[in-house]
């Protein structure tokens, strides 16, 4: 990735193009059209955010931290430790719902066609997304893109044009986009009944958005090298909200291993807790289920070997 790259994440726009586009892996409006959030030529001389436009400066130093293994022996009490202080250093964000959703079926509302996030578990831009659909109560397909990984990164290239994260695909309204910020404004227009994200999600990014990152060094950022090519057939599902603790060491092992599957936030107040309750016998999270074995357990500590064994490269 180019330093040119880099420079270039921090510029910003609100234009809004409709482009063709292809995208084979995924299934698409009937027309194959999407609405892309792009920039335009002459918005690369628009202002930057400041907070953007440091912290994609700080992006590439991501490369220096190094987790090690995954699926090595762990020192559960530090990975608790580490993941509980970047959960305090996000506090506020990402804990709870803070929208009224309707219930239908005692299953909450979310958009008819699920948004597909592809994202990486450490970074910062991509977390503050998550935060925001934690407080939307929005379930998401996620398809985790650790560094070294092809396979959904390939799809993001395709179809919006160049390997940046978060990226979003709305197949609801034809809409893709880059941009963290974007993504969060368009998310609340969408699906926020008139909500406003809470008092300081995206301006915070800058001051304590990278702090999960930096503790929890090198978790969620690369591709883990014995991990399997191919996806399992059935997506697997995490209850979790972005917040917590325990959710968070899942989720960097499901992004290790660039395991597709769907996330069902269950933060405080959500619709979905009768769901997690029916699910699990508890509102715990996480709360793993895997469709394709039947595995399903709310312990990280057991989560984390079975995932790294399961999705082995050398387990087939
Ligand atoms: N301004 C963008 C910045 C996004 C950005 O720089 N993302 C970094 C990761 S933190 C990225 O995509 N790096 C390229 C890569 O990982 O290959 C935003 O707010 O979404």
């Amino acid at each position: 990735m180019s330093l040119l790259h880099y420079s270039l994440c921090g510029i910003t726009s609100n234009t809004i193009t409709t482009i063709p586009i292809s995208t084979p892996k995924l299934k698409c409006s009937t027309n194959n059209r999407f609405k892309i959030l792009a920039k335009s030529n002459s918005d690369q001389t628009q202002p930057t955010s400041s907070s953007t436009s440091v912290l994609s400066f700080l992006c590439p130093l991501l490369k220096l931290f190094s987790g090690g293994d995954p699926s090595g022996q762990r020192n559960f009490a530090l990975e608790l430790a580490t993941s509980s202080l970047a959960s305090v250093s996000r506090f506020a964000w990402g804990r709870k719902s803070i929208v009224e959703s309707t219930q239908i079926n005692g299953m909450a509302s979310s958009p008819p066609i699920s948004l597909q996030l592809f994202e990486f578990e450490a970074c910062p831009f991509c977390r503050r997304v998550r935060e925001a659909m934690t407080e939307l109560d929005l379930s998401v397909e996620v398809y985790p893109c650790p560094k070294g990984s092809v396979r959904h990164r390939e799809v993001v290239r395709k179809t919006g044009g160049k390997e940046m994260f978060p990226f979003l695909i709305d197949q609801n309204n034809g809409v893709t986009m880059y941009e963290s910020s974007d993504i969060v404004k368009y998310l609340f227009e969408q699906y926020g009944k008139g909500r406003s994200p809470s008092l300081g999600l995206l301006e915070s990014t800058i001051f304590t958005g990278w702090m999960p990152t930096i503790l929890r060094a090198g978790r969620g950022m690369s591709l883990w090298e014995r991990s399997r090519v191919e996806p399992p057939p059935r997506k697997l599902e995490l209850f979790s909200y972005e917040n917590n603790p325990n959710a968070r060491i899942v989720r960097e092992a499901l992004c290790e291993l660039e395991l597709p599957y769907i996330l069902q936030n269950v933060g405080e107040g959500s619709r979905r807790t009768k769901l997690l309750l029916d699910a699990a016998g508890s509102k715990e999270v996480p709360y793993f289920v895997d469709h394709n074995t039947g595995f399903q357990s709310g312990d990280y500590k057991a989560i984390l070997p079975y995932l790294f064994k399961t999705y082995s490269s050398a387990n087939l």
